[in-house]
């Protein structure tokens, strides 16, 4: 059961004006720098065996936890179209198809999001899936592919791409439309206990960090007979809740509907900050932590604490 959305003319505050410069930042004036944590909440429902099934595949498909927050999330993601950040990455199919629109941390200026981020059931549910006293939130991201687009996900890791290590994490990725089977993400079960982290790379398959001591992850659609492979048709509202280390890519969108997902990342006690001696995606310009402190910083606001 997810907590119900509050009208947002009562929960949103003035709209905060997008920090100046790109990169994932916090204005110094936002009365959101730290925003205020809960402690009680109302728990979203899990089935039992839920967190062991997480904990063990790294993927675990939720059925209707966000319903309730689908309609504010669309008219986030109208908003967010109409107003895109400097980090808005959209690819154009050479071959004329429809794009692919990416953008992220945008949950300060967006209401929507941001009464997500502190309102629904995603905070209290990252804490217990990761095992964690507490839930962090690291950003959000928004992946709309437009009908017809030919541009499919590469298979990959988030954590390599991220400046956090540690091994509680979670990302939401919730279905904004009904996604057919060929269309929504993958997942290789089990993969986030490999004990590997690959080569993040772009779109293009260059490497986005100039050095780097990862391993190229190895070609899974060759070994898909092996590997347990977990993909299911979702409706709105639904929720694929997957660790950072867990290998995962999309097909292009065929269908003739839109495909638009909204991805929150979070982390817990252990999460701290990994220098991978490049820009990471997202970048985070302004932060000054050293390699392996604790990821406390105003840009990852403690959301939830038990
Ligand atoms: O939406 C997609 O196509 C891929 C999602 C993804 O890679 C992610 O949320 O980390």
């Amino acid at each position: 059961m997810s907590a119900a959305p509050r009208p947002l003319r009562d929960r949103t505050p003035t709209p905060v004006p997008p920090p100046k410069g790109s990169g994932c930042r916090v204005a110094k004036h936002d009365p959101l720098r730290q925003p205020p944590i809960m402690s009680s909440h109302r728990q979203a429902a899990l089935a039992p065996g839920d967190v062991e099934r997480y904990r063990a595949d790294g993927i675990l498909v939720l059925r209707g936890t966000f319903a309730d927050w689908v309609e504010p999330l669309r008219a986030g993601v109208e908003r967010l179209l109409a107003e895109p950040s400097p980090l808005e990455r959209t690819y154009r199919p050479a071959d004329g198809s429809a794009p692919f629109f990416q953008d992220f941390c945008n949950w300060r200026r967006i209401p929507e999001f941001r009464a997500f981020v502190h309102e629904s059931p995603a905070a209290p549910l990252a804490a217990r899936l990761m095992g964690s006293r507490t839930a962090r939130f690291f950003h959000d991201h928004v992946l709309v592919k437009e009908p017809g687009t030919s541009v499919p996900t590469p298979w990959h890791q988030d954590q390599p791409y991220y400046c956090v290590d540690g091994d509680q994490s979670v990302s939401f990725w919730i279905a904004l439309d009904a996604v057919a089977r060929d269309t929504v993400p993958e997942y290789v079960a089990g993969s986030h206990r490999w004990g590997k982290d690959f080569r993040p790379t772009r779109f293009d398959g260059t490497p986005l960090y100039a050095q780097d001591g990862f391993e190229a992850l190895p070609d899974i659609e060759a070994q898909r007979a092996h590997l347990r492979i977990v993909g299911e048709a979702l409706a709105p509202g639904d929720a694929l809740a997957f660790h950072f280390r867990t290998v995962h890519g999309a097909p292009a969108n065929r269908s003739a509907a839109r495909r638009r997902g909204f991805s929150t990342r979070w982390v817990g006690d252990d999460a701290v900050y990994a220098d991978r001696g490049g820009t990471t995606s997202p970048p985070f310009p302004d932060l000054k932590l050293a390699h392996g402190a604790p990821l406390e910083a105003p840009e990852f606001p403690v959301v939830y604490r038990a």
